[in-house]
């Protein structure tokens, strides 16, 4: 038999896909890129679950096991009807992460409109009544991750402004005094040397604290003749000033491989928006393939920390 050669940092579930679109209690096109916390004692992911119109919608699920979930039979947070909202999501809102933060659960999205991406941010206490906040980007702008405490005293937000123009598609992090006015950025990532990542990079996951520094999963994007590849890095920021990388991959930890992340939608995509620390150290990162079903896989806290510090630090900022 052939030896199977992977990294094997990130371990897929036997079991995966573990949501497809035949899990959703109504007709839909795809469910994938879901972001995920632990509420009361149950496993819950938002899903992004696109219509047959193209345009997506959160749903969430729930499970006892962070594997075997159940989704709502409706729809939780659709695009607004606010008149200060509804233009910029009149094509849906995408790519959810959940934020634990001062008691509550912030979640970030992506606005899509005629006009353009941009992040939009909304809370809840209870996961029943949700209430948007604000549109904290222009156009042009997502991939919006929330750390999960002030920095000095302000919110900090990892966003990825687009568009070649001095902007190049590269991760950003931004401040604010009220998760209404966003300020002080300053770019975070320039590509990393070797290629993978060149086309795009973004923040995959919501920060998470570890004695090393606050640990963040990142997309790259390769562009190549036959389409785009999504692959996951990792990287460190320095606790009270994260616009300072310690460490990081620059290599690819995580990479589409399996015929789920192949195939579908969109082909060679592995895009994780979901990451729940358990108390063994073990991490569940939960990630949409192919733009078309939602996948987990598991992690080693401290294997990630160990594959961050492989190569000395190189990167330079443009
Ligand atoms: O199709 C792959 C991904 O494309 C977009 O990703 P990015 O954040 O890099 O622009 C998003 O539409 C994402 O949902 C999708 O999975």
């Amino acid at each position: 038999m052939r030896k199977k050669i992977d990294m094997d940092i990130i371990k897929r579930h036997p079991l995966n896909p573990i949501i497809t679109r035949h899990d959703v209690p109504y007709p839909c096109n795809t469910v994938f890129n879901a972001a995920a916390c632990k509420y009361n004692g149950e496993y819950l992911l938002l899903l992004r679950i696109e219509d047959f119109e193209g345009k997506s919608h959160l749903t969430l699920a729930r499970s006892h096991d962070g594997l075997d979930f159940k989704v709502d039979e409706k729809p939780w947070i659709l695009p607004s009807t606010d008149p200060y909202f509804e233009p910029y999501e009149r094509r849906g809102v995408e790519d959810p992460r959940i934020t634990p933060l001062e008691g509550k659960y912030y979640i970030t999205y992506t606005a899509y409109g005629p006009y353009g991406v941009r992040v939009g941010i909304g809370v809840t206490e209870d996961f029943k009544k949700f209430e948007r906040i604000s549109l904290a980007t222009d156009v042009d702008n997502k991939d919006g991750v929330l750390f999960p405490e002030k920095i000095n005293g302000k919110y900090a937000m990892i966003t990825r402004p687009a568009g070649r123009g001095g902007k190049m598609n590269l991760m950003w992090i931004t401040y604010s005094p009220d998760l209404i006015h966003w300020g002080e950025s300053r770019v975070l990532m320039f590509f990393s040397p070797g290629g993978w990542s060149t086309f795009k990079m973004g923040a995959s996951t919501p920060p998470i604290k570890t004695e090393n520094g606050w640990l963040v999963l990142f997309h790259g994007v390769r562009e190549t003749g036959g389409g785009v590849i999504y692959r996951v890095g990792a990287m460190l920021l320095n606790l009270e000033a994260p616009h300072i990388i310690e460490a990081y991959t620059p290599f690819y930890i995580f990479g589409p491989s399996e015929e789920y992340e192949r195939v579908g939608d969109v082909p060679n995509v592995v895009f994780p928006c979901g990451i729940i620390l358990e108390e063994n150290n073990e991490l569940k990162i939960y990630y949409g393939a192919a733009d078309t079903c939602i996948a987990l896989a598991t992690a080693n806290l401290e294997d990630i920390l160990k594959v961050c510090y492989k190569v000395p630090r190189t990167l330079k900022k443009p």
